[in-house]
Order: C-alpha cells, then structure tokens, then sequence
C-alpha cells in the first residue's frame, strides 16, 4: 500500500529537481545530490517503518525547496514582482486582473493606470527614486494602481492601515519615513484632523478626488488622468536590488505601537510562491475581502498573524482577483456565485462570521473548492465544511516580518503544519519554553533555552541566516533588535521571535495557542496594549492603565480590557472616557471592558502583570473591583453587572 507513495514521491523529487520552477523559462536546473541522498534514505526508512504521513512531509520539504530555488533564481536575475506583472502584461493584456463592485480592470488597463500613477507622482515634483510614499485608502483599485505605479519609480509605498486616526496616524506616518501621503476622499476628515501636523513636518498631502477645496490638501486624480499612459521607463528602477524594500507594512509586533515592517521584494516572492504552494491555479477565481495594507493571505489566527497581500499572489500568477471593499457575510455567497469564484481567503472571524448567517437552501451552491487563510478553529472548521459543502482548507501561519511559514498540508483539523526532522532541517526553527510572567523564554543553568516537550504550549523562535533573513523595521533599530533572540541554543547563534506560542501533539502536528507579549488580536486587527494604554491616561481621570485582551465566548480573539487606578480624589467619568476612547482609538482597538483598581500589578522590574488579570476576564462574580463594559448605544461605560455578564456570555449583547 505505502509502495505507491514511495513512487510518488520519487516521481515528485524528479520533477521538483527537473521541471524549471513556475514562471522563470528555460533553466537548467542541476541536480541536488544531498536531496537526493535524503529522499531515497527516507523513502527506505519510510518503508522499513510505515510512517503514515512521509508522503506529505517530503512532498511538502520538496515544495519549499522548489520555491526557494525558484526565489533564488529571481534574486540572481533581479526579476522582480513587478518584472513579472509587465511580463503578464505582454502576454495575457485582456485577462481580468480585478472585479470591483460592477467594475473589471485587465492587465493592461492596470498598466496604463499605473502608469498614469507614476507619472502623476513624479509630475507633482514630490517623490524622486527610492522616497517612500504612504498609502491611506481602503479596498479599491486603486490602491493596486498607486502601489504599481510606485514600484515602476523605484518606490516603496507605506500601506497605513486605513483605521488608524490622530496620533496613531501620525506615528505610522513618521516611523516610515514618507514626506508624500495618498489619502482616499472618504478619509478627508482623518487627514483634516492632523494637517497642521502633516504641514508642520513638510508632508505633500494629496487626497483622491478630482479637486480639492481644503488649503495645503491637493487633489490627485484630475493629475493622474491629465498624465501620459507611456510606459515609465526602467531607468527610474535601475537601482533596486532584491533586497530593496517594495513596501512597508504595519504590524503591532508584540511590543508598543505600529511599527512598519520593511517588505523586500524578495520577501513578496516569498510570500506570493507560499500562496502557490496551496494548489491555486491559472483557472481560478479568488475573492479577497481582506484588508490590502495588511499582508493577508498569511492570515490572522487569533492574534497570530499579519496577512500578505493578495495582490503578490494575483500579479504572480495572474489569477482574477474579486476585491471587495468590506467583508459582508450577507453578501459573501452572492458574490461568490456572481464571479464564479473557486477560492477565497479568509481569517477565523470570517469563517464563524459565515457559519453565523441563517441557513439557506443555496448554501452549497456556489463553485469555491479551496479556501486559504488563517486562524480557523477546529469547531467552525468541521461547521463550515458541513455546511457549504467540500471546499478544502488550506490553513497556514507565518509574519509580515517573520522568516518563516508553516502550511497544513496533511488533512487535520485545526493544524497548522507539521513538525518535522526534515523540515527543521532545511528551515531551523524550535518551539521553546517560555515565561508569561517575565516576557521572556526561560533559560537552563548554562543559560541557553530549552524545547518543550510534546504537547506542552511554547514559544516559536527561527533561525535568522542568510537564507532566512529578518528585514526588520524601518528607522526602528531598537524594535528589530528586540525581535532578535541571541544564544539560544549555543553561543553566538540568532533567532527570530515570532511571539506565537505554538504547541505540538504526539503526532507531530502544530497548533497555534495564544500569542504572547503585548498585543492581542480583535476583529482581525493586531491591537497594541501599550498604545491603548497611552491613550486611556490622556483622560483626566485615569492614572495609570494595564491592558490587556480576554476571552469572550463564541468570539474569535479577544476583547480589549483595562485595568486603571484613578487621579486621587477624581471620580470615573464613563461618558468623558468613552468619548475620548471613541475619538482616538479605531474601533477595534477600544477596550471593551474597564475595571477600577486601587492599584495595579507590578512585576520586581516594574513591569505590569497580566496573567493574572486575563485569567481573571471580566467575569463580575469573580471579581470584586468596579467593572464596567463599552455601551455603544447609550455611549458610555455601562456597569457590568452578573445579569449583563449573562447576556454576553450567551451572545444577546454584542461586544
Ligand atoms: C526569500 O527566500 C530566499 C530563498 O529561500 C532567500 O534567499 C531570501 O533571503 C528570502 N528573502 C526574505 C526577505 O526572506
Ligand atoms: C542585479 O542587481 C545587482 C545590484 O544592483 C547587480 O549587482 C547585479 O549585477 C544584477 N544582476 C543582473 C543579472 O542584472
Ligand atoms: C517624527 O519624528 C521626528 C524625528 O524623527 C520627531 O522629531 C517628531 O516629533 C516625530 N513626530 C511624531 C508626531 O511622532
Ligand atoms: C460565470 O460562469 C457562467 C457559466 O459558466 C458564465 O455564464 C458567467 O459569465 C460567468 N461569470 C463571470 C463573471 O465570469
Ligand atoms: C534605543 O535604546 C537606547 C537604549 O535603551 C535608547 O537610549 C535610545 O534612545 C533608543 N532609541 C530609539 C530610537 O528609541
Ligand atoms: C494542503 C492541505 O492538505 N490542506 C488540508 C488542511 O486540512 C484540511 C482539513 O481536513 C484538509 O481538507 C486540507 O486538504
């Protein structure tokens, strides 16, 4: 019976050795000896011990090594992301690259867009080769066309995520480095409100409307459409190398605010051949409603994860691509027989969101087989699979700034991926014990770390080498230098930390736990627990605040909570607070519970304790301090009493 497998993984080492990778043409592609030596020994032991998942495991190892090379072949050829776009562009002009709304967009239409960019950009007299320029829209087209046109000046655009408001705005603005920022009609207000900020610091402003009545703001598009549609020429890229940045993206890390994420154009061929790796093909048809400023796709489990953009994976393969500008669980199905889609992505939250929606008899008619994402529970999974028919799940983890990924590529419920000797091989990466309390892995007598043992919670950490590169973030030394981890099994060595606690089971398999350290995830969105915290102290009455994330049943994530001590001798004021929470926080953000301490936890470095508060949760009858939950309606802090905690927890007040 294994025989067969035996063949087939021979027969897939041939043509992952032989067959010239995806997109690049003709390559001679010379023969791997130690891969080769490795899959014949393994095929031996496989067959001397009846290892139930070989097949997977080596196919998979083979997988990523194709990709690798594939990367590698680009890297030596300066072919990048964008090289590959234009290619596309030559062969295939009148293949739809997006549908939006009523709207199609081809290949070439993209390109005389983009370019119309590009030039719009450098008419403006702001931008010259190599100037970051930040990007403040939402799901549309063009922010596809703006990005494109910035790749072909040889410039990376800074996707600010378009929730943020104020202060956070104007830090994600600064930590990038931008002096020009693209801003969409509907977010005119948001920029109105730091102008005299953006003026202050010399930042170009344009807003996406033909014209613009507000001083210091112009308009844009009326630019773009007076603007040629030559091709731009590639002089204006010549400096980029692969390891030039083609975007920054915003992750919250684990510590403090936003921090923008440099992605190299290495790094998007990465991220895009991840995504090819999960069996999309040419014939397909993908529905994203996915965030584009996040890099989805790597999608969001439960706080663990950054997302890569979809459009790495369109412009790579040239598959159609249906955008939306929000996700709607009403609409989804719709859309979903409307464009013939046959793959979508998704995050845990929109797959319980989906489950959620009343039955209908046309639940299982539609033409979606492959569903790619991040952060399914084992719950929903076996719900949506029961309801919407056969659809795959493709389910797979990995960072914006991380260096490395994870793929299930066996059939298990809830599994992330496999934990392998051949994988970690290749890709070195441990799962390590670690101390919640103290932040910190923990360290043996001679100071080095310590895997944990089958079954028991531990932190991811990679091997930072020249193959796994960690980028890092932009103009933020100390950030990058606190995602590194140095001596961790031996002198000298340099690992990632990924802040994912991840836990593996007797048979091998990787499951996400919880993410560690200071953010949790809400909605889909990372939220920062410094942040929040800095925010909530800028009200009179609050002193000090520690925040956190708590468990809600029947939600994805967890909802943001506060503990605070108040000024001596000032009284809470719920409405002032949430006043303030609502015009400086986006609404994922917003702590969902408050509750009153006399004094907060503090560690012997003065550090806040957590632990302690999340296990508590907001839970009234444990709890003896004011408590207090985010009352949309009547726009205050409302107090949490046992009979309100009941509705929550039995789902008839939405948190
Ligand atoms: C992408 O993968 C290639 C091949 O494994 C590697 O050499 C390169 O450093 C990677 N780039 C990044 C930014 O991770
Ligand atoms: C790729 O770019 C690098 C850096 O500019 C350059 O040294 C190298 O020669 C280029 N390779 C090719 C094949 O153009
Ligand atoms: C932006 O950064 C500069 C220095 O890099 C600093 O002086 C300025 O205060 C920062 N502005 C904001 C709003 O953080
Ligand atoms: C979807 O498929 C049907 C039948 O195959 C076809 O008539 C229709 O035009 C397709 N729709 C789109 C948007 O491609
Ligand atoms: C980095 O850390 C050092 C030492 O903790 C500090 O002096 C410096 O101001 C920090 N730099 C930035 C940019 O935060
Ligand atoms: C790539 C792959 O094999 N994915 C699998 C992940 O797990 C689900 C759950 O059964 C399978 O259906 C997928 O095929």
């Amino acid at each position: 019976m294994y025989m067969f497998h035996y063949l087939l993984i021979l027969w897939s080492c041939s043509l992952h050795l032989f067959i010239p990778p995806l997109c690049l043409q003709q390559d001679s592609c010379e023969t791997n000896m130690l891969v080769w030596t490795v899959c014949a020994a393994l095929i031996v032991c496989g067959v001397l011990l009846r290892h139930p998942y070989l097949f997977q495991d080596v196919q998979y190892v083979l997988a990523k090594i194709k990709r690798r090379r594939f990367v590698l072949k680009c890297m030596q050829t300066n072919y990048s992301i964008l090289d590959r776009f234009l290619d596309l562009v030559k062969t295939q002009p009148q293949k739809t690259l997006i549908y939006f709304k009523d709207e199609m967009f081809t290949y070439r239409e993209a390109d005389v867009l983009s370019n119309r960019a590009a030039r719009a950009f450098l008419q403006a007299g702001c931008v010259k080769e190599g100037d970051a320029v930040a990007l403040f829209l939402g799901n549309q087209p063009m922010f596809l066309w703006l990005w494109l046109g910035l790749l072909k000046i040889g410039c990376p655009g800074a996707l600010l995520n378009s929730n943020i408001r104020s202060k956070s705005l104007l830090h994600c603005l600064n930590c990038s480095g931008a002096t020009t920022l693209v801003a969409s009609e509907e977010l005119l207000d948001a920029v109105k409100e730091v102008l005299p900020h953006l003026h202050e610091q010399q930042i170009t402003v344009f807003i996406l409307a033909d014209r613009c009545e507000t001083a210091g703001v112009e308009s844009f598009i009326d630019k773009m459409n007076q603007a040629s549609s030559e091709p731009i020429s590639k002089e204006l890229r010549s400096h980029l190398t692969m390891q030039s940045p083609a975007a920054y993206i915003y992750t919250s890390g684990t510590t403090g605010l936003p921090k923008a994420a440099v992605v190299t154009y290495s790094k998007v061929w990465n991220f895009s051949l991840l995504l090819a790796t999960t069996g999309v093909n040419s014939k397909d048809v993908i529905y994203d409603t996915l965030p584009l400023y996040h890099s989805t796709g790597l999608l969001v489990f439960t706080g663990a994860v950054e997302r890569v953009c979809c459009c790495h994976l369109l412009l790579c393969a040239g598959i159609p691509v249906v955008l939306r500008s929000k996700f709607s669980a009403s609409q989804f199905w719709d859309d979903c027989r409307k464009y013939n889609v046959t793959v979508i992505q998704y995050i845990g939250e929109i797959m319980r969101y989906l489950c959620n929606t009343p039955q209908k008899l046309s639940d299982k008619n539609h033409k979606v087989r492959l569903a790619v994402g991040n952060g399914i529970r084992a719950d929903v999974w076996w719900d949506f699979v029961r309801r919407f028919g056969e659809i795959q799940i493709r389910e797979f983890y990995g960072a914006t700034e991380g260096n490395f990924a994870l793929l299930n590529y066996s059939s298990k419920m809830g599994a992330l991926g496999r934990h392998t000797f051949l994988h970690k091989m290749f890709f070195p990466y441990a799962v390590i014990k670690y101390d919640a309390d103290k932040g910190e892995p923990l360290r043996d007598s001679s100071g080095f770390c310590m895997e944990v043992e089958k079954g028991e919670p531990g932190l991811l950490v990679t091997e930072i080498t020249a193959k796994a590169p960690f980028t890092g973030y932009v103009t933020d030394l100390n950030q990058t230098e606190k995602k590194k981890l140095h001596n961790v099994f031996k002198k000298g060595d340099l690992y990632f930390n990924t802040g994912d606690l991840l836990r593996i089971d007797e048979d091998n398999f990787m499951y996400f736990h919880d993410r560690v350290g200071d953010t949790f995830r809400w909605k889909g969105e990372n939220v920062a627990t410094a942040e929040v915290a800095d925010i909530l102290v800028l009200t009179d009455c609050v002193k000090e605040a520690n925040v956190y994330g708590v468990k809600v049943p029947g939600q994805e994530g967890r909802a943001g909570m506060a503990a605070v001590t108040l000024m001596d001798g000032l009284k809470f004021d719920s409405t002032v607070v949430f006043k303030h929470v609502e015009d400086f926080l986006p609404s994922y953000a917003r702590p969902r519970f408050l509750r009153i301490q006399r004094s907060l936890d503090i560690t012997g470095t003065f550090k806040l304790i957590k632990t302690k508060a999340v296990e508590q949760g907001f839970n009234p009858n444990e709890i003896t301090d004011p408590l207090y939950f985010l009352n949309e309606k009547e726009r205050n802090y409302t107090p949490l009493t046992p009979d309100v905690f009941d509705s929550i927890v039995a789902g008839n007040i939405k948190i």
